[in-house]
């Protein structure tokens, strides 16, 4: 018997060695034109293990090869590759992957080495009635389709027909499709596993996932080719991780992009720019970015200042400067046709020929802000170098960063022309195939300007139209939303629809574009979404009341400025955050389901996402709510405020009164934080950074990084970095955090690393740091143990040791209030109305004695509770503002609350 099983063995051994004698080792980039038809052939590249290139080509010409769309340079082939080919199919076999092309009808289908069919095409390449090239692929039971962009709706795709045609959407609804942006690009998940695919084309294109046929998906395109790639995964990090090796990654944004920024249209003056700024530092409300919309140029025209209301725009931006403020400016993409007018721009532009032409050599003239206008053709190297130099010149006034808009190209008259001809580096096209791509031409023409300029600076653009590959250029915001809850409710489906699509430095207008409707409730909680959004900016319309955080009332202020300040704080794990999606294209918006494929449960849960792999975020996206269910995936998960430890799948219902969104930690995590500061760079910041260690479930262990640098500069891809390693690993008696050795040589400026242990309800027994036993540390109201260890870039390692560690539990605050009344108080009943009991007039009744009310709510610890005083309605309430109050932990389970009210609003 045993005998018997050694041969079998052999046998099997043999076996599989001969099969991978016919690979090619290390192989290089494999290339074959099968011709299936007279008019049909298809290239095939296996460009390595896991990522191929089927290029369908009707007639004998291909489209012109793109350099904008992608770059195969970090390609190298597959490891192996065996290749049969017996003239009516060709099997390509690498390592993880098999595809099969029927070289009679192009079909093609790509498995699995368990032969699970991945990508397999329907139906044979086809011309549709309205001449578009079709090609369908089969949807697998239960896949789900996630991606292609700027889409509104639902992230599984499934069941919708979209169109990939950028679009000036202005008050873009529920259903509205296609938006400013176009993302070809889609992930798809089946049974846990992720594959992804890509359409290589600019031209109007259309998606229709499983709508037609449920089972097919339709992709058809307007001309050109069906050049698409197929990632193979197998998670959705790898499709994601394969897709933006292919078109591009995020470079590290300079760090203050990711605080706060403020924005309308349009700051008027230079005075009124100032006193924004005076707000922001009066009110002690960080903030980094002010931004100047369309009215500060003279007569809308581009690179030009209106000197009436900017009198010394350069003057303006280095007093921003000194208080810690960096400036933005929009350009548009329209140049007024201004012949004589002696405009720089425009006749630099006639001369250089750098305008959009009609075929018969005029120039394509459109109405926009300046009136009649030419636009750049930004698909000419030359034309990108001379608006670059343009961009250049223009930052001297002292801007930080450049906003890119309209660049759709919106028209207030007559939609641009097809016909309009476009130099395409030296290969000629038309509008058709640049449309899509002219928003990224125009982010990557004033990006690259900006980095002529300032070598060593990192530029920043923000755009509105895009193509796949942005990120390389732009942050993007979506759009012209209008202040309305439905939409308010699709933010966070398209932050993660965008941020799947390969975008994800990404955010909307916080309080909503237009038409003014936004309530001091709806901006309060856009607000909130905004803290979590990875680009944070406050945006308005023009002619609409303000929307600035103290626009709407003491309440939303002060709720405001909290938010402000965690944001800040949070800036060190934001950072992180960023470093690892431009290394590896890992979105830092995050779908539950992301690292939890198998949950499926999670897929239901479009409304809360992940910021990188630690923090889950469940913004309250609706009226009046005073509490939210939040649903945690497997795995243990930590309230980001108590500490309390919940073990998932669970749904819970979280307090969260405006002014408060429920976060999560997932076990393991360290989220580093700083101080709470006015702006990235603040002078005042404190030195030490903080590393909040929440930790992994017991039996296991959990490593992540955090990344530093100078935040401004391009010296960290010259090494100048930091990367301190941390792992975390607890047992049933013990959680060690082991702090490695620095990577990389910048040092952050010298201080020390506050290891901060949330979460466990026990005291340790012992600590100790590098061996040494250290003296307590432990708070047992807040459940925090903090031990500091020096930032030397060594190798650190903190234990705490427990008699037998129990995690957080959730425990109850008194807040004990004290009420004083207004002389002439009429006798009767005294309540308070609180966030912790409905928010109803009479929730908890007080006790009176003459003029002084007193009475106790129990509550969450940590949690945010809002009051009222009232005598019973809401008709008899106090006239004061309302209080808020945080039920913070510790105090021995109680906390005094003292309020006055001055007046009644019946009296
Ligand atoms: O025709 O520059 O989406 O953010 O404030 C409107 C004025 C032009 C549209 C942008 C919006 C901006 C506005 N712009």
């Amino acid at each position: 018997m045993r005998r018997l099983l050694w041969l079998v063995l052999v046998v099997l051994i043999l076996g599989f060695s001969r099969e991978f004698s016919h690979m090619r080792r290390s192989a290089g980039i494999f290339d074959k034109v099968c011709r299936c038809t007279e008019s049909l052939s298809l290239h095939v590249t296996v460009l390595d293990d896991s990522v191929f290139r089927f290029h369908f080509l009707v007639g004998a010409v291909a489209q012109a090869d793109r350099k904008w769309l992608y770059s195969l340079a970090s390609f190298t082939g597959p490891q192996a590759l065996k290749v049969e080919d017996d003239g009516d199919i060709l099997v390509l076999e690498t390592q993880t992957h098999i595809a099969e092309i029927d070289s009679e009808s192009c079909s093609v289908t790509v498995l699995d080495r368990e032969e699970t069919p991945l990508w397999q095409s329907a139906t044979p390449l086809k011309l549709t009635a309205e001449g578009r090239l079709f090609l369908g692929l089969k949807l697998r039971e239960g896949e789900r389709i996630f991606g292609l962009g700027e889409k509104t709706g639902a992230l599984d795709r499934r069941g919708r027909r979209y169109e990939m045609w950028n679009r000036d959407a202005v008050a873009y609804g529920v259903n509205d499709d296609p938006l400013y942006q176009s993302h070809p690009f889609y992930l798809s998940l089946a049974d846990g596993r992720a594959i992804g695919s890509f359409l290589a084309n600019t031209r109007r294109s259309y998606f229709d996932v499983g709508k037609a046929e449920n089972d097919v998906l339709g992709i058809s395109v307007d001309g050109g080719d069906m050049d698409l790639f197929f990632f193979g995964g197998p998670t959705p990090g790898r499709v994601l991780e394969q897709y933006t090796r292919l078109t591009g990654r995020a470079p590290l944004p300079p760090k203050w992009t990711l605080g706060y920024h403020q924005c309308r249209w349009s700051y008027p003056s230079a005075k009124r720019v100032r006193e924004i700024a005076k707000g922001f530092r009066d009110r002690k409300m960080p903030a980094d970015g002010l931004w100047l919309d369309i009215d500060y140029m003279r007569g809308f025209r581009d690179f030009t200042w209106n000197y009436d209301r900017f009198p010394d725009p350069k003057g303006l931006m280095s007093e921003l400067e000194a208080q810690g403020f960096k400036t933005t400016a929009i350009i548009d993409p329209g140049i007024k046709h201004d012949p004589g007018g002696q405009y720089s721009a425009y006749d630099e532009g006639v001369i250089g020929k750098h305008f959009i032409k009609y075929p018969d050599g005029s120039d394509v003239i459109r109405e926009v802000w300046p009136g009649k206008s030419v636009f750049p053709d930004f698909s000419a190297r030359s034309t990108r170098e001379w608006w670059g130099a343009l961009i250049g010149r223009f930052l001297e006034y002292g801007l930080r960063g450049i906003w890119v808009d309209m660049n759709e190209i919106a028209t207030f008259d007559k939609e641009f022309p097809m016909e309009a001809v476009f130099d395409g580096e030296g290969v000629p096209t038309d509008y058709r195939e640049i449309k899509n791509i002219y928003g990224s031409l125009m982010a990557r023409a004033t990006y690259e300007g900006m980095l002529a300029k300032f070598p060593n600076r990192r530029p920043f653009v923000l755009t509105r139209a895009a193509f796949s590959g942005i990120s390389r250029f732009a942050a993007v915001w979506l759009g012209d939303t209008k202040s309305a809850w439905d939409r308010l409710r699709l933010m966070p489906t398209m932050f993660q629809g965008m941020s799947l699509s390969g975008v994800s430095f990404i955010g909307s207008d916080v309080g909503g574009f237009i038409p003014g409707a936004v309530s001091p409730e709806m901006y309060a909680r856009w607000f909130e979404l905004g803290a979590f959004s990875p680009f944070f900016r406050s945006h308005v319309a023009s002619g609409m009341p303000d929307q600035e955080p103290w626009s709407f009332g003491a309440e939303v202020e002060a709720d405001a400025k909290r938010l402000l300040e965690l944001r800040y704080r949070m800036l060190p794990y934001w950072y992180t955050v960023f470093d690892e999606f431009g290394r590896s294209g890992m979105p830092i918006i995050r779908p539950l389901w992301f690292d939890h494929p198998s949950d499926l449960e999670s897929f239901r849960h479009e409304d809360e996402f992940f910021v990188g792999a630690a923090l889950l975020v469940a913004p309250v996206l609706s009226t009046k709510a005073l509490e939210r269910r939040v649903y945690l995936p497997q795995g243990l998960f930590y309230d980001f405020f108590t500490g309390v430890a919940h073990s998932g799948p669970v749904t819970l219902r979280v307090p969260a009164p405006q002014g408060s969104v429920p976060l999560f930690v997932k076990a393991g995590s360290v989220i580093p934080q700083g101080a709470t500061i006015q702006f990235v760079g603040d002078p005042s910041e404190s030195t030490d950074l903080f590393l909040d260690v929440f930790p992994s479930a017991a039996g296991t262990a959990v490593s992540s990084e955090i990344y530093e640098d100078d935040g401004e500069t391009l010296n960290y891809k010259k090494g100048d970095f930091s990367r301190l390693p941390v792992v975390v690993a607890t047992t049933g008696k013990q959680v060690s955090v082991e702090v490695g050795k620095r990577r990389g040589k910048f040092q952050p400026r010298h201080r020390q690393l506050v290891i901060r242990i949330h979460g466990v309800e026990t005291s340790p027994s012992t600590v100790t740091v590098d061996g040494a036993s250290v003296a307590g540390g432990y708070s047992s109201d807040k459940r925090i143990l903090s031990a500091a260890i020096k930032d030397d870039g060594g190798a650190h390692r903190v234990i705490a040791n427990y008699g037998a560690l129990r995690w957080a539990r959730p425990r109850k605050v008194a807040l004990r209030f004290k009420v004083e009344l207004p002389e002439g108080t009429p006798d009767g009943d005294v309540y308070l109305a609180s966030s912790a009991r409905e928010w109803v007039p009479d929730g908890l009744k007080l006790k009176r004695v003459g003029a002084v009310a007193t009475g106790t709510l129990k509550v969450n610890e940590g949690q945010l509770v809002k009051v009222r005083v009232t005598r019973g309605t809401w008709e008899s309430a106090a006239e004061d503002p309302l209080a808020s109050t945080i039920a913070d932990w510790g105090l021995s389970g109680t906390k005094s609350v003292n309020l006055r009210v001055h007046s009644w609003s019946d009296f």
